[in-house]
This record gives C-alpha cells, sequence and structure tokens, in this order.
C-alpha cells in the first residue's frame, strides 16, 4: 500500500474549503471560539488568497441589499429570489443571509475592499443590488481577514493543499475529516465536534463547450468539483433542489460574465438579424405565469428566450457593446472634450469588468482584435454547472433561524441551529447549502458568518471528543489512496500509462461522465433537454461508471486528487439525474426542458424536490418538501 503518513489533528471546529463561506466562517468562528476557549481548523485543498470562485477576483458584490440608506427591504430581496427562481426558494434562508450582508459588505470595505463611490460618496450600483468594485484582490483582501482571525487570535490553524476526500462516520454521526496532502506522502484525520462544510460547487460534470482548444476553461472554477455536495451525501444528509443547475450566459468561449453589460451599460442581445429577443418572444413568457411576469425576467426565462433564438437558426445572438458604448457616450456629445473622455472612461470600464474577474475574456478580445467600442461580441448559453450560491439551487436542506419561522414553517424549516444539515453537527453555507439562490460572494461569506456562530454554539452544547476507531480510519486510507496502488500495480503492462486493462485514468474518466451527462441528462449537445427515458439511460450508464471508479488509478499526488475529485463528481452527476427524474414538469425551460412533461405544474409540484442516499443501505429516497410563506415575519425583523 502506498506509504503516506497520517496524520491526526483534533480539533472543535472543522471549516472545509477556504473560499467565501469559509473565510466569512473563519473570521466569525475564531470571535465566538475565542470566548469559550475552542480551537478552529480551517483546511483548504489550494491556498486560502486565491481559492475558489474569487480566485481571479470580481468586478461587483452582487448582493447588497442597502438597508442602511432605506433602498430596499429584506422582503423585497426574498420576493426577487422567489421570483427569479421560479417560486422555489427557502425564505427563512434567504432572509437570514439578506438582514446580514451589508453589514460583510461593510466589513469587506473596512478590510481594504475599493467599492466604486460616486460624487456624493455613495456606492455606485451595478444594478439594483449588485455594487461595482476594483475587486482584483477581493479573495486576497478576504483571505487576509480570515486568516488574522484565525492566526493572530490563536483559536485557529489554516491547512493548505490538503484535499477532502470524505466524511468520518460513525453510524449517524459524523465524527470530522479524512484527506491528503497534494504535495506530501501525508494521510490526513480531522476529528471534530462540528463540521462546516463549505468546498463550494460543481463544475465539469457536465461536458464545456470548450474542449481540447481550450480544455478546463469555465465560467465557474474547474477546481471546485463536487465535494460539498459529495461529502453531505455520504455523510446521509437530505439534500434540496439538486435538479437546479445554472445554465449562465456567457460570452462565447472565454465565458466572460454579462452582468456589467446588461445591468450597468444597458446593453441589448440582439440575433444575427438584429431582432433582440426580450422583445419578439415576449409573449412565450406568458406560458410560465405566473413567474414569467415578473421584473427582472427570471433568468432562467432570459437564457430561454436567447435560446429559442437560437434553435430557430437565428444565432449567432450578440451582445451589443458597441451599441451601449455608443449611447451613453452619446450624452457627451455636445461638448467633444467631454465626450473623449467618457468614450476613454466606457473603454477602461469595459475592460477592466473582464481583467478583474475573468482574465481570458480580456485576452480573447485581444487576441481575436475586437475593440468592444467597435464590434459586439457574441454570447452563449453555457454548460450546467452546481451552484447554490449564484442562480442555481442545490445544496444540503439546512435548518433556517428560529426568529424567522412562523408556526407552521418551524415545523418543516427548523431542527435546532442555523444552516445545519440533517446530520447533526455538519452544517453547510455559500453553494453546498440550496434553496438560498442568489448568496454571490457577498451572501456565501455571510453565510459562513451565520453557520460558524450556530456551529460554535452547536459545539460548546454538545462538547464531547469525538472517538473514531483506528480501523475505520485504516480502511479510509486505504479506499482513498487505493488509486496509488492500482496504478503503481499495473503499470508496467502497457507501453502507454494512459491506456492499460486494468484501470482507468481521471481525465478518461471525466470524459464518460462529461459524455453521459451531457446527452442524456439535458448538456449543450442535447440543447439542455432530456426526458424521462434518456435520464433512466445517464442512471444505467451512471451505475457502470460507479462500478468503474473502483479502478481509478493515480501517477501521483495530483492525480489522486483528480481520481477523487471525479468521483465527486459523479455523485453530484447522480443526484441531479435523479432528481430532473423525480420532478415530472418543466420549470425552469431556460435551465433544463423535460421534453416529456413540457409544462410548468404549480399544482403537483410547487414544492422542494429533496433526496437523501442512505449510507447503510445505499439507498436513494427521494420525497417532497412544502414551500412556506415566512415573508412576513421576515419583514417584522428585516432591518
Ligand atoms: O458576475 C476544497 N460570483 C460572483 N459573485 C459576486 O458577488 N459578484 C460577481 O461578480 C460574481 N460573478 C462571478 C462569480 C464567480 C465566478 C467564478 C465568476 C464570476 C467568474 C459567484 C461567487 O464567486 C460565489 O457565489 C462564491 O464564491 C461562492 O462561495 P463558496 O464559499 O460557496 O465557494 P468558493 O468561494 O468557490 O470556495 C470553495 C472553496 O472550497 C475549496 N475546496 N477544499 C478542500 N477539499 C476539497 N475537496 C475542496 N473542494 C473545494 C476551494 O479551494 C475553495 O477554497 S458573476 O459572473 O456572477
Ligand atoms: P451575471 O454576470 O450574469 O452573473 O450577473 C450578475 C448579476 O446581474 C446577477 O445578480 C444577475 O442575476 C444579474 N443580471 C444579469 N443579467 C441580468 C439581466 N438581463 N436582468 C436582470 N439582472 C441581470
Amino acid at each position: 500500500m502506498a506509504n503516506f503518513e497520517t496524520v491526526v489533528v483534533e480539533t472543535d471546529l472543522l471549516i472545509l474549503g477556504g473560499g467565501m463561506a469559509a473565510c466569512g466562517a473563519a473570521v466569525e468562528a475564531a470571535h465566538w471560539a475565542k470566548q469559550h476557549n475552542l480551537k478552529v481548523t480551517l483546511v483548504d485543498k489550494a491556498v486560502v488568497d486565491r481559492s475558489g470562485a474569487v480566485a481571479m477576483g470580481l468586478s461587483a458584490i452582487n448582493q447588497y441589499v442597502g438597508l442602511r440608506d432605506g433602498q430596499n427591504t429584506v422582503k423585497d430581496y426574498v420576493d426577487y429570489v422567489r421570483n427569479d427562481l421560479m417560486g422555489i426558494t427557502r425564505e427563512d434562508l434567504v432572509a437570514s443571509i439578506a438582514r446580514h450582508v451589508d453589514s460583510t459588505v461593510h466589513l469587506f470595505e473596512k478590510w481594504g475592499l475599493p467599492i466604486w463611490k460616486d460624487e456624493n460618496g455613495a456606492y455606485v450600483h451595478e444594478g439594483r443590488w449588485q455594487l461595482m468594485i476594483n475587486g482584483e484582490s477581493y479573495k486576497v483582501v478576504v483571505a487576509e481577514a480570515a486568516k488574522n482571525a484565525l492566526l493572530q487570535s490563536g483559536v485557529g490553524e489554516i491547512y493548505e493543499r490538503i484535499f477532502i476526500a470524505g466524511p468520518i462516520m460513525n453510524g449517524d454521526k459524523c465524527l470530522g475529516a479524512v484527506g491528503f496532502s497534494v504535495r506530501e506522502d501525508k494521510f490526513y484525520v480531522f476529528k471534530a465536534k462540528a463540521t462546516l462544510v463549505a468546498m463550494g460547487g460543481a463544475v465539469h460534470v457536465f461536458k464545456p463547450r470548450s474542449s481540447g482548444e481550450g480544455m478546463g476553461r469555465a465560467w465557474y472554477p474547474p477546481w471546485n468539483s463536487g465535494s460539498s455536495a459529495y461529502f453531505t451525501l455520504k455523510a446521509g444528509a437530505e439534500m434540496t433542489c439538486q435538479e437546479v443547475r445554472f445554465i449562465p450566459v456567457r460570452f462565447k468561449d472565454a465565458y466572460g460574465p454579462v452582468g456589467a453589460w446588461f445591468l450597468l451599460f444597458k446593453s441589448r442581445a440582439t440575433n444575427s438579424q438584429g431582432g433582440d429577443y426580450m422583445v419578439e418572444r415576449k409573449a412565450e413568457l406568458e406560458n410560465w405565469a405566473p413567474y414569467g411576469k415578473v421584473k427582472p425576467v427570471p433568468a432562467n426565462l432570459r437564457n430561454y428566450l436567447g435560446m429559442l433564438d437560437v434553435m430557430e437558426g437565428k444565432g449567432p445572438v450578440y451582445m451589443r457593446t458597441e451599441e451601449a458604448i455608443q449611447k451613453i457616450a452619446d450624452e457627451y456629445k455636445e461638448d467633444p472634450k467631454a465626450y473623449k473622455k467618457k468614450m476613454k472612461e466606457l473603454e477602461a470600464e469595459a475592460w477592466e469588468d473582464f481583467l478583474d474577474m475573468t482574465i481570458s475574456q480580456a485576452i480573447l478580445w485581444a487576441g481575436t482584435n475586437v475593440q468592444p467600442e467597435e464590434k459586439s461580441s457574441e454570447i452563449a448559453a453555457a454548460e450546467p454547472y452546481f451552484i447554490g450560491s449564484h442562480s442555481g439551487a442545490s445544496g444540503a436542506w439546512v435548518s433556517g433561524p428560529e426568529d424567522l419561522q412562523t408556526g407552521e414553517s418551524k415545523q418543516e424549516y427548523f431542527w435546532g441551529y442555523c444552516n445545519m444539515s440533517t446530520v447533526p453537527g455538519v452544517f453547510c453555507a455559500g453553494d453546498a447549502s440550496g434553496a438560498s439562490s442568489h448568496k454571490f460572494s457577498s451572501g456565501s461569506c455571510t453565510e459562513g458568518r451565520i453557520a460558524a456562530k450556530a456551529a460554535v454554539k452547536y459545539v460548546v452544547e454538545h462538547n464531547e471528543a469525538p472517538k473514531v476507531d483506528q480501523a475505520l480510519i485504516d480502511a479510509l486510507k486505504a479506499d482513498i489512496l487505493k488509486p496509488l496502488d492500482t496504478y503503481e500495480e499495473h503499470r508496467g503492462e502497457t507501453t502507454d500509462p494512459e491506456i492499460n486493462p486494468h484501470y482507468i485514468k481521471p481525465r478518461m474518466f471525466m470524459f464518460r461522465l462529461q459524455k453521459i451527462m451531457d446527452e442524456y441528462a439535458g448538456g449543450v449537445t442535447a440543447q439542455f433537454t432530456t426526458n424521462k427515458a434518456l435520464l433512466e439511460k445517464a442512471l444505467e450508464l451512471l451505475a457502470l461508471l460507479k462500478e468503474d471508479s473502483t479502478k481509478l488509478a493515480a501517477s501521483n499526488h495530483h492525480e489522486l486528487m483528480r481520481c477523487w475529485e471525479n468521483t465527486h463528481r459523479m455523485w453530484q452527476a447522480e443526484a441531479h439525474v435523479r432528481t430532473m427524474l423525480f420532478r415530472n414538469e418543466t420549470r425552469w425551460p431556460g435551465y433544463y426542458f423535460r421534453a416529456d412533461a413540457p409544462k410548468i405544474d404549480e399544482a403537483n409540484w410547487k414544492v422542494f424536490a429533496n433526496c437523501r442516499f442512505d449510507p447503510k443501505t445505499n439507498e436513494w429516497t427521494m420525497l417532497k418538501r412544502p414551500i412556506m410563506t415566512v415573508i412576513p415575519a421576515a419583514e417584522a425583523v428585516g432591518a
């Protein structure tokens, strides 16, 4: 067996991940842990300074409610999210984040993040909820605060470049997590009294649009590989909204975000004939009532109208950057000097939007001689991602806060500790928790803070040292390091180490997973369309893939990580397919279309579609959970 040293770390609160939610968790946990003399340990597969979705930075903070200035209320935000998700949202969770998110944004500013200000010193909004930032170093700023909080207070420690492979379970109880170093021959056992899962969402479960020529390029970060979903599924937690993937419309081929263009620059998108699908296809929105009628039109319906153009052969669809810039500059036409200055300013803003957040889009513009003030850029619907923090909703089913519940909702949505999953002591935040969309970077950080505070309370009230059986650790270690052994045993049997009858390398395994999902589960190739028969076929092929996952092989630490990343993706894929199969309707036509159930079915499916994997029986259960209104309560305590 691979000769890895076993390193045992004992802690009180274990934070898994080092992204926006985890950094928020670290800051908050440090505060409460100090009061109770507890230890907090944060583990990231990468380096916290630049890990997760915000690695390259961002150009906007997408959730800011503006309570201080009376711009909006918590209720306004809940209304927005509920509409955008076609009625499927946990109002208590959305309100819980919305009432605290502004304070997180104020902390970002205090920590040194430059937020754009107008001549009166007010924040510059991109849209109603979004603030413009100079955000290239956004993650570095937030990471510094997390590190300071944990390390300077003496309550915490940070482990970087440790890949978390899965939970340590003793029956229904989670005792922490196991993982391995991606650089050294070390296997890690983290024993904890509570575990906070914040390992982001899942990318590359579906075949991306960029194949060989742009391999690895995606909108969301490829290193978020479904570890949160895998961890909670394998812990036996109930999951929610596993069917609610996110399909973002992005600048084609380099995935530049569109928010600044649609909201700040107020650009239109038009097809090859100059038609604007948002205008020409407005009548289609009637078919998706009551949600088709709301403002703004839900993200998935905006997608859908554009997709109809493409399916009718009216592509390409273009973001009319030149038209939008010209329209703003025209306001300065009377004064040539002011006009020239404004044009320069707009050009700089256009480039900075990508340089702050998706550098490859700026490179693609440069490489294809695009000057946005002169030429439109193509946009396209990207492949599906799993990200409960953006406009998708997948994640674990977690308890809401007690004070926001109504008498009725308390039965369904509250079980003791805010953001705790159905597994006692396992907390979730950011992409890891479901049915609370539109948290983005600021809301994820806020939710990390909320979850960490509750998790510390849990530790204080359940302060028992986890007893971990050595035989269990030995078995987990053997299983997790097995791909190294498989490779060593068989590598001499073929001339090309990539091809071997005894094993499968993670890259080929990933291609196989992506092909199944792309063709049968409504990926780009299938025009985001699927049906019962296709989904059943996907499950059949996923079962065979799962069988072969025991034959994954790794030639080094890095490939060992790749093996487990793809196993994690495979579990996210299975939960997704099972839930799309369960929900017998089409509710988000611009995310996926069930061709055999092509309409929204409010009577039967205005519910959460939840699922649970039982680690003892290896069986899946699918269940419906009710949607409840808690808004009046949210409003009462809103500010
Ligand atoms: O415009 C393991 N996001 C945007 N949010 C905004 O507020 N404004 C924007 O402008 C946004 N845009 C945007 C965004 C993301 C991306 C990639 C682009 C543009 C190009 C969304 C936010 O970034 C997102 O909502 C949050 O970051 C989510 O936070 P969180 O904590 O749930 O995920 P994370 O930050 O990615 O962190 C995940 C961490 O987990 C680690 N990890 N560690 C150990 N073991 C494992 N097995 C692990 N697996 C993962 C990661 O290293 C990381 O530390 S716009 O397009 O919408
Ligand atoms: P994006 O760049 O697409 O991730 O969008 C950033 C933010 O702007 C998110 O809050 C989106 O929901 C929002 N957004 C993007 N495009 C539009 C649009 N056309 N109308 C309303 N909101 C939008």
